[in-house]
């Protein structure tokens, strides 16, 4: 599948892409069966929902060792981490083919599967999983230039009341200065000027098997999960081939995958 010039334009204003229906329900459930036995054992490396919220920015860019460091058998499970080598179905759906031509388009190279960031199932549990606030991705990421895309898939529906995703189109492209973000970089919320931004947001009602592709400088958000289902979610991270991981950084220590061009 190939995106068309005006869904090309689109991605390149706006920062991300919602393509619908772009996983079969059949591999949606099949993803969800194993994700959900990795949850429910908590299998590391996993990120709980305390680390997820209290990691510090040194923590973020230099920890090397994405275990969750905890005992505690009664933790909540943010993230499953590091899902490429963790199953042959979460490694067959990052290098699906399907989507290649589009990630090729899209960062105009050679598609790169980063493990260091993200490469996992993104869990919301019910009422305990909580929101999440605007933030770029890139900003605990250490590489030569921002070419890099999430390809986030929806494993069942996603909506406002279980923890929706929301981004602010054309955010990937604005200059910001430090002020507007807090000392976890998250964007703040509190200034006139951010405000005015934020209301220009859009939410992702997203159904089983559609995927968004989004920037690695968007600003996004989720909502909390208010519901007595899980919202369980794979999220994957790609950059071009030129792009560079800098030496002795975190994003430099998980291996690549270069995926062949087709
Ligand atoms: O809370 C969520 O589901 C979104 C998480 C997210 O945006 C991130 O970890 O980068």
């Amino acid at each position: 599948m190939r995106l068309s010039d005006e869904q090309l334009q689109q991605f390149r204003q706006d920062g991300f892409i919602h393509i619908k229906q772009f996983a079969g329900a059949e591999q949606c459930e099949a993803i969800l069966d194993v994700a959900k036995a990795h949850l429910k054992h908590k299998i590391e490396p996993i990120e709980t929902e305390i680390g997820y919220h209290e990691g510090s920015k040194a923590f973020r860019t230099d920890e090397k060792d994405y275990t969750s460091q905890s005992r505690e058998s009664f933790v909540t499970v943010r993230r499953l981490r590091q899902v490429y080598s963790r199953d042959i179905l979460f490694k067959t759906w990052m290098e699906d083919a399907n989507i290649r031509p589009i990630l090729q388009q899209i960062l105009n190279d050679t598609v790169v599967l980063t493990t260091a960031h993200h490469n996992s199932i993104m869990t919301k549990m019910p009422h305990q999983g909580t929101a999440t606030s605007w933030h770029q991705d890139r900003r605990y990421w250490r590489y030569s230039d921002d070419n890099l895309v999430s390809v986030w898939l929806a494993l069942d529906a996603e909506h406002s009341q279980n923890g929706v995703l929301e981004f602010i189109p054309g955010s990937h492209t604005m200059k910001f200065s430090p002020e507007q973000f807090d000392d976890k970089e998250y964007f703040r919320e509190d200034t006139e000027q951010n405000k005015t931004l934020i209301t220009q947001k859009v939410s992702m009602d997203l159904k089983k098997g559609d995927i968004v592709i989004f920037h690695a400088l968007l600003l996004h958000r989720a909502n909390q999960n208010s519901t007595d289902k899980a919202k369980i979610s794979f999220v994957y991270t790609v950059k071009g081939a030129s792009t560079k991981a800098l030496e002795g950084s975190r994003s430099a220590v998980y291996p690549e995958i270069i995926l062949e061009r087709l």
